[in-house]
């Protein structure tokens, strides 16, 4: 066994290295190219992120919300960049995030005007444009979130695609198990014999709803996220019976993974529409009462709430069917993520999955990637260098077997 030196280590640790990490990406909001009337790329996608859309009505408090959302895109894209790039540094990691996309392909950003970057945009194809991001990105799959409630998306699935095996399917349950009984119109719109009591009969139809939509997907797991008082067992709560008696079965029929991202706020300020959710602190009893109940189900947790994340770590110790992945939306900036990789490491090895990117623009795979895999590899290379200090022999396959256990998916897909 050839053992390494701490730099080549760090090197490796950070994917700076043509190490052949197959990079699976297990959650975005990307589309696969065949649903190409949904899949959000380019400049003014990036800009009009809605991380970027709060930030301009701190730059400018005196925009009127509901003007800016009768603007067409462009202009919109137009007083982003203007607001936060020209007339302020644009140091916020989101966007940082346009700048670490535009660098890799070789775009100048220090220009007022859009128009030049616009053109190159214009002139790319998506498939063509798709490979040349994951390449630049270093992933190999990525994960959707598919929702069939989604009007233009079922579209897609039911005309039918040729699906690009780059792109996963993840079954997502929000708008049709979160607020009960607000899924029933959409449920028998879909042909599901539903009412909403949760009777046996409403109970098999969900579970044929599920079943029929992760065949026509292949789905791979299931997942939903929950505010910050979700609560299980909970009588009073709907939610609680669907997830016990119709996600969890057709999860453990199938084997598949159930993810829960857990503490988030929604709409707190609706006149920001998307970027109007916001976090709160939840109680992790609830996933160690399903872990216990259900320990032949696989559990990935992501929570939003900084202050979970620690309790999450030793409460993964408990259940070995209880998987921690990401640093979810508001923790997924640089001192957070470092933060979090060490905690994760240090209680938990290799037995959780660091990051997903949570990209709704495929460009932003280069950025969400570029950023999270400097840290995460920074801090990976301080623990390796510990146990070479401890006299541990650390070899370069060492570090590739390891990189492919915390980036290659295998955490979702192994058995539990
Ligand atoms: O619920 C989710 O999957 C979240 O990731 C939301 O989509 C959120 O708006 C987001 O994009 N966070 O990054
Ligand atoms: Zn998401």
């Amino acid at each position: 066994m050839i053992c390494i030196n701490k730099t080549i280590t760090r090197q490796l640790a950070s994917g700076q290295r043509k190490n052949a990490v197959e990079l699976v990406d297990i959650h975005t909001h990307l589309f696969d190219p065949g649903m190409d009337s949904i899949m959000l790329w380019g400049i003014d996608e990036l800009l009009t992120y809605h991380y970027l859309v709060a930030e301009v009505f701190r730059a400018r408090p005196d925009l009127i919300y509901d003007e800016f959302w009768k603007w067409p895109k462009q202009k919109q894209a137009d007083l982003i960049w203007s607001e936060l790039f020209v007339k302020r540094s644009p140091i916020s990691e989101a966007c940082r995030g346009v700048l670490t996309v535009l660098q890799a392909l070789n775009l100048n950003a220090n220009t007022d005007s859009l128009v030049k970057i616009r053109k190159y945009f214009a002139a790319q194809n998506v498939r063509d444009y798709t490979s040349h991001v994951f390449r630049l990105a270093g992933v190999s799959r990525v994960y959707m979130t598919n929702d069939p409630f989604d009007e233009n998306e079922r579209k897609c699935w039911q005309k039918g695609f040729e699906r690009d095996e780059r792109f996963l399917a993840a079954l997502r349950l929000d708008s049709c198990l979160i607020n009960w009984p607000n899924g029933v119109e959409g449920l028998k719109k879909l042909g599901y014999d539903v009412d909403s009591s949760l009777s046996d009969r409403t109970l098999n139809e969900v579970r044929r709803y599920l079943n029929d939509w992760r065949k026509k997907m292949d789905a791979r797991y299931m997942a939903i996220s929950l505010p910050p008082s979700f609560n299980y067992p909970d009588l009073e709560s709907p939610l609680a019976k669907l997830l016990a008696q119709a996600v969890i079965p057709v999860a453990r029929d199938n084997g598949m993974p159930v993810a829960m991202m857990i503490g988030v706020k929604k709409l707190v300020n609706p006149c920001l529409r998307l970027a109007g959710d916001s976090v709160g602190w939840a109680d992790l009893g609830a996933v160690e009462r399903l872990a216990c109940e259900f320990g032949d189900v696989k559990f990935m947790i992501t929570t939003l709430a900084r202050e979970n994340v620690h309790e999450l770590c030793v409460l993964a110790r408990k259940f070995k069917n209880v998987v921690p992945f990401g640093c979810w939306w508001f923790l997924n900036n640089p001192e957070l993520i470092r933060e979090m990789t060490a905690m994760r490491l240090e209680l938990l090895g290799l037995s959780f999955i660091p990051q997903h990117s949570d990209a709704r623009v495929l460009d932003q795979l280069i950025y969400k990637w570029k950023h999270s895999r400097a840290i995460i590899g920074d801090v990976l290379a301080g623990k390796y260098e510990d146990i070479i200090d401890a006299g541990w022999r650390v070899s370069a396959s060492d570090i590739k077997r390891d990189l492919a256990i915390l980036f290659g998916g295998l955490l979702l897909t192994a058995k539990c």
